[in-house]
This record gives structure tokens, sequence and C-alpha cells, in this order.
């Protein structure tokens, strides 16, 4: 028989005590930790309740699978409160990002077409490629410098950068000139905005911001100055695209970039438009750029994977005769050690729906209405999910019939992330070019742990050392 909700195990009683031992355990940057703990105590599931932030909590692929299968037609997350109360505090409309019910389906839609169909990724692969190349020819550029044929460094100022032009040349259809020597200082601090905005953003997921903001508190005020600062240089950019697209009368004949499209297409209001372009701007910087640092730690630990990444890199370059498109086909592995370093270091620690019905996870019952949360960090690191999962083997994701409800790391279904063909094929292009010209390699081989800072980062600086070939 099935057992009622009130059985899961957990704690969920006291919130505010709750939120007290969480304080106490540092939880607010080790929230990762903290859920694979919980797992090893309660079980494949449990019942949690920190401040007001009430869950369910799964672990299974199955289970999964029943969530997903529950989400009903317009799924809905964790609201995070702080991102809303900043446009109410402004007035600013909410994007694709944090509406819901049917307005944010009908704007989902007509984004889908043009952001993340298959028939965008032609547009969208030259504009990335230039990135990449880009890149690359900046690092050399740094070892010639350096004098030592070799350049050793934290490269996340330089990903964050590449991160920003790439979404950036999508969007707009043109250049920031990121890659240049001397960038524009307000790229720069939008750069650092988001970042602010990230940090801010964790301790109020379970202290209500309302509350913080009647009080004048100074997380309140920092996150209000990090999204004003990206508000302001997207504003520009989109302003700055609409202003030559007046003035521009001549048919188009080169791809005009994601906004301008939306703009042509005349489906969704400019406010509806810039909200969204906003968010895909926003989005597009800190999440591809730790994932390929990640990426590159990993490469740099595991010689022999790096050597079959780049005999895989120069058997489709060869035989595709550098056809990106094509070749973007015939990189299995590569692709493999993307999943397998979300799987590792995932960008966010966990999925959540409210689920639309009734559904029964571990024999028991949970109610319509809930919030579940799959925590996709513990899932990664679950022996029976992944056997051996301390190892980084991009091999396991080669056999398609053991990936059922495991390779979630962009999210399931119609909410899923809306980025994820940009940043797919920007990480992958990276990938490409830094295999074709430069080694990888890291000084001491000492483990780097994630922290939380609503998506999870290296919790110290990652120190690589590049050679060119
Ligand atoms: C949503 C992960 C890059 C924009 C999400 C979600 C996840 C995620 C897990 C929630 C999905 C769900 O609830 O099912 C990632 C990862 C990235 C990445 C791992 C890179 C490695 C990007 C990029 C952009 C972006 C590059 C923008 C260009 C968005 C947006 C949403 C979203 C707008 C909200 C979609 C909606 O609510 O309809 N992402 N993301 N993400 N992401 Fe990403
Ligand atoms: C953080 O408990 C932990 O892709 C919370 O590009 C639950 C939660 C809810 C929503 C998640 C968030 C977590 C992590 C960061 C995510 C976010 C939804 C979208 C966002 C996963 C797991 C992210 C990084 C977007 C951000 C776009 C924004 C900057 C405009």
């Amino acid at each position: 028989t099935v057992q009622a909700f009130s059985e899961i195990p957990g704690l969920w009683r006291n919130g505010l005590a709750n939120l007290y031992s969480f304080w106490k355990l540092d939880g607010f940057r080790n929230i990762h930790r903290v859920m694979v703990h919980n797992f090893n105590t309660f079980g494949p599931i449990y019942r949690e309740k920190i401040g007001y932030y009430n869950s369910v909590n799964i672990i299974k692929p199955e289970d999964a699978a029943i969530l997903f299968k529950a989400e009903g037609h317009y799924p809905k997350r964790l609201t995070v409160e702080a991102w809303t109360s900043y446009r109410d505090y402004r007035s600013r409309k909410y994007g694709v990002l944090l509406k819901n019910g049917e307005d944010w389906r009908s704007n989902r839609v007509v984004l889908n077409r043009e952001v993340i169909s298959p028939k965008v990724l032609g547009n969208f692969v030259p504009l990335l490629d230039e990135v990449g190349q880009d890149f690359v020819a900046r690092v050399h550029k740094k070892i010639e410098r350096s004098g030592q044929d070799k350049w050793t460094t934290d490269l996340s100022q330089e990903l964050f950068k590449y991160a920003l032009e790439s979404v950036g040349s999508v969007l707009y259809g043109e250049r920031l000139g990121l890659m240049l020597d001397y960038i524009n200082p307000e790229a720069q601090h939008f750069i650092d905005c988001i970042s602010l905005m990230f940090k801010t953003t964790s301790p109020m997921l379970y202290i209500p911001p309302a509350m913080l903001r009647r009080v004048g508190a100074k997380i309140w005020r920092d996150h209000v100055e990090a999204w004003d600062g990206i508000f302001n240089q997207a504003d520009r950019c989109i302003q700055n695209i609409y202003r030559t697209m007046r003035q521009d009368t001549n048919t188009h004949r080169k791809y005009p970039g994601v906004l301008a499209s939306l703009l042509m297409l005349d489906k969704l209001s400019i406010e509806d438009i810039k909200a969204s372009v906003t968010e895909l701007m926003a989005g597009g910087v800190d999440t591809t750029s730790i994932t390929l640092l990640w990426t590159l730690y990993e490469l740099a630990r595991h010689p022999d994977l790096q050597e079959e990444l780049r005999a895989e890199v120069a058997v489709a370059r060869q035989s595709t005769q550098g056809d990106m498109l094509q070749m973007l086909k015939m990189i299995p592995l590569v692709k493999g050690a993307l999943k397998e370093t979300l799987r590792l270091h995932p960008v966010a620690v966990s999925l959540q729906r409210y689920i639309t019905e009734d559904i029964v996870i571990q024999n028991y019952h949970i109610p319509c209405g809930t919030l579940v949360q799959l925590g996709l960090y513990a899932m990664g690191r679950d022996p029976d999910v992944f056997p051996r999962p301390e190892k980084y083997l991009p091999s396991r994701w080669l056999r398609t019939e053991n990936q059922y409800f495991r390779s979630l790391g962009f999210g399931f279904g119609p909410r899923q992330c809306l980025g994820r063909r940009i940043a797919e094929t920007e990480m992958q292009l990276f990938l490409i070019h830094m295999l074709e010209n430069f080694r990888v390699d890291k000084q001491r081989q000492v483990e780097v742990h994630s922290t939380f800072q609503l998506i999870l980062l290296p919790e110290k600086p990652i120190l690589l050392t590049l050679k060119p070939l």
C-alpha cells in the first residue's frame, strides 16, 4: 500500500529551526553537499523546509521520469523571488525565464523557433566559429608575449568574455569586440554585474527579498545594483540594433541575429522581446564559461583522454574538409565530455517542478501542487545511477541505451534551457579549436570542489597551462 505524504522522511516541521541549522552548516554555499548528505541519511526521497522554502527531493532517474510526466502543460519551476522582486520594484516586464502559464507558453513558442530549433544552427555556427577562432588567436598572442612558449593562467575572465562575445554575436548578429586587448569597460561591468547578481541571489532563496528590502539590507541593494547594470547594458545593445534596423532599409542578405529576427517577425511586443533578450544575454555568460573551465580542468587531469578527443577532432576535420556543420556531427566523444562535465559539475544543483497531478514516488503519495526537486548534483554522483561516479569517462555517454533520464544538465521538456543550442554549439566549437591548437596542462593534481552561488562554481581559482601543439 502507498504511504502518506506526511510519512516521507526529512526535516520539514520547523522551517525556521532548519534555516538556523542550515546557516550553521554554511549550507548557503554548500547546498549541493547538504543534498548529498540528506540522501545518504534519509534515502532516495526526503521532505525539507528551510525558511519558507518547502520541497520534496528525489534522486533516481526513474523518479525523474514520473516527475516530468506530471509537469503539465505549463511547467513551472521554483520562482526565484529575488529576480521577480527586482522586476516588480523597477516595473520591468518578466521574460520567458520568469513568466508562467499561457503568457510563458505563447512567448516561449515564438522564441523556440528563433533560438533553439535545429533550423537556426546553420545561422549560429559561422558566427560562433569566428569567435572560437579569435579566442585561439588571442591565446597564441598571450603565449608569444609570455616568452616561455606557454601560458599559465586562471582562464575564467577570458572565458567570461568568450561566452559573452558568443551569445552577443548570436543575439545581435554583430561582434561586441571582447576578444580584443582593450575592451569596452561597460561590457566588463556587465560581466561583473552578472556574477554579483548570482552571488546575491542565493541567500534570498531562503530569506524573503521583500523583507530584506523593507529593512534596507545590503544584499538587496547589491542585488538591485547588479540587475540595474545588467539591464542598462542590454538596453544599450538592444537600442543600438533597433536604431540601425530603422536606418537600414535595404533587404538583409546576411543573418541579422536573434533580436532583429524577433523584431521583424512582429509576433511579440517590443517590451516582451527586450525582457527575454536581456535574460538570454545574462544567462549566456557564467553558465557556458564555467562548464568550459571545468572541462579544460578535467582534460588537463586526463592527458590520454585529451589525446583521444584531439584524434576524434582531427578525423572529423579531415573527412569534412572543415565544413563545421558537418564536423559537429562527427564528434561524439567531445559531446560526451561536455555531458560528463555537467554530470560532475552541473550548473544547476537541482531541477524543480510544481506537479499538476497526484503522483506516487518511492511508494509515497505526493499531492498535486507540491514542489518536487530532482537533485541533479547528487544524482550525478550516485553510484547506483553512474557506476564509478568519481571517474571522468566521456565514453559512458556513447551508448544511448543507458541514458534514460540521466542527461539532464539543461533540464527537461518544454521548459528546458532556452539557450541550450547556443550553449552546446558554442562549447563544442570552443573545444574543437582549443584541441586543435593547444595542449592543456595542470600544475599539481589537487581536487577542486564546487561552491554554490546560485549556480555551482569552482571554490578556488583553477590554474591551467596552455602550450602550442
Ligand atoms: C533555463 C542550464 C546556458 C538561458 C535553464 C535550466 C537549466 C539550465 C537547468 C532550467 C531548465 C528546466 O527547468 O528544465 C544551463 C546550462 C547551460 C546553460 C547547464 C550551459 C552549460 C544557457 C545559455 C542561455 C541560457 C547560454 C542563454 C543564451 C536560459 C533561459 C532559461 C534557462 C532563458 C529559462 C527557460 C524557460 O524558463 O523557459 N538553463 N543553461 N542558458 N536557461 Fe540555461
Ligand atoms: C538554484 O534551489 C537552486 O540557467 C535553487 O541561465 C533552485 C533553482 C531554481 C532555478 C535555477 C537555479 C536553481 C539555478 C540557475 C538556473 C535557475 C533557472 C535558470 C538559471 C538554472 C537550481 C540559469 C543559470 C539561467 C539564468 C538566466 C538569468 C541570469 C537571466
